[in-house]
């Protein structure tokens, strides 16, 4: 890179090569390309147009090296403070430059972020069946594709819809594409009466070896979540991960009072603000917050430097709707950062694995980011073309009664 080098040129693309992914594109002055992961499910164009129209034309003349300074001028420079959209942007632009950054050196980024502390960075991915002897033979295929972390979600009897589960099929996708969402309908003392034994099912079938993950999915009141968190503990879980909305997040003391269960919460969260008091006050044991939705690779350091303090560890979202970008973001710093347990890996379906040609690797229930320069994603323009954006909803849930509740 030149000392005059700056940015030419921000692109946005949006494809949907069997589910939709926005993607920046940064493009110096040298002809350096970085990519960054912008995609935020079910409102991908409002990140796309937030930043089409108000950061692209900010950027171009801009220093690529200044990657804090860029974070820091999107951050504070737009006056209103954190939100998702804002946040995405700011994440794809911090990962773009991340890359431009490890494509000058000639280094992949974690070796930016002070090298590697650990050979692989273990992964999690998902098991999901109807019923329990469905959900066994899942966690079966998914051990014998090499994982020793697995996380089991299964139907509830009396329900028709159930989060991270399909009716007879062997994977989950959230969205659903269409002009509106899925409405589900949810039933919490199902649910309660029917997960215990489903996740005691899953251990006894596993034995001790493997690890056990379980999604909540904001669904409990804080009561709800103490007697859940209780009535598994035989069950040994890795964690039991977003038991309530964490909006308000004192009510976690109560949890953390009756049950020793490790928690892990953050997938919604956008910045170290939303974690700092569940860390400080050692409230959960996880923070799930995400290298795109909560700013970037930057950002994403700061919060693992404060978990860090406290002995919590992180374990960032990783479901089809992270791209293969934030993946391989994501992967830096989990090579680089000691207090990184795992990353969820959910997977790609094949035309994702065209449209992004990634270095990061899945091997023996673990992932490396892979030792080319920069994050190590590129994106097929052209073939990315080829699948314009589909309107895609995540489901809403609505009780028996047909009142709104947490999806
Ligand atoms: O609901 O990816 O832990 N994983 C999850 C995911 C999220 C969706 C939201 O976009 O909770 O399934
Ligand atoms: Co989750």
């Amino acid at each position: 890179m030149s000392r005059t080098d700056t940015i030419a040129a921000v692109d946005v693309i949006v494809t949907s090569p069997g589910r939709n992914y926005v993607a920046l594109k940064i493009t110096t002055t040298d002809g350096v390309v970085g990519w960054g992961d912008a995609t935020l499910n079910g409102r991908e164009l409002a990140v796309a147009a937030y930043l089409r129209d108000h950061v692209a034309p900010l950027l171009v003349g801009r220093d690529p090296a200044r990657v804090e300074d860029t974070w820091q001028f999107l951050y504070r420079g737009a006056y209103w403070r954190r939100g998702p959209v804002t946040m995405t942007a700011i994440g794809a632009v911090d990962i773009a430059l991340w890359d431009i950054k490890g494509k000058v050196a000639g280094q992949p980024v974690y070796q930016l972020l002070g090298g590697a502390v650990r050979d692989r960075v273990l992964s999690y991915t998902h098991a999901t069946g109807w019923d329990v002897p469905e959900l066994l033979d899942s966690v079966d295929a998914q051990r014998e594709r090499g994982f020793r972390a697995v996380r089991v979600q299964t139907g509830v009897p009396g329900l028709d819809t159930v989060y991270g589960v399909t009716r007879g099929a062997t994977g989950y996708e959230p969205a659903g594409r269409g002009a509106a969402p899925v409405v589900e309908v949810w039933d919490t003392d199902a649910y309660l009466r029917h997960a215990p034994g489903a996740l005691a099912a899953a251990r006894e079938h596993v034995g001790p070896d493997v690890q056990l993950l379980h999604d909540v999915h904001h669904r409990l009141t804080p009561g709800q979540a103490a007697r859940l968190g209780r009535a598994v503990e035989s069950v040994d879980l890795f964690w039991l991960e977003d038991v309530t909305p964490a909006e308000n997040q004192e009510v976690l003391r109560h949890v953390r009072r009756h049950t020793t269960v490790p928690l892990a919460i953050g997938e919604v969260f956008n910045t170290i603000w939303e974690c700092q008091q569940l860390i400080t006050e050692q409230l959960i044991d996880f923070v799930r917050t995400c290298v795109t939705h909560a700013g970037g690779i930057s950002h994403l350091r700061r919060i693992a430097a404060l978990a860090e303090v406290w002995q919590i560890r992180l374990g960032p979202h990783g479901p089809s709707d992270v791209s293969p970008v934030a993946l391989g973001a994501s992967l830096h710093v989990g090579l680089s950062t000691p207090n990184f347990a795992i990353q969820e890996y959910m997977g790609y379906g094949p035309q994702v694995h065209e449209v992004f040609q990634h270095a990061w690797s899945y091997a023996d229930g673990h992932l490396h980011p892979g030792d080319v320069p920069g994050v190590g994603v590129e994106v097929d323009e052209a073939l990315a073309a080829r699948f314009p954006y589909e309107p895609a909803y995540l489901p809403v849930a609505r009780r028996r009664d047909g009142s709104m509740t947490d999806w």
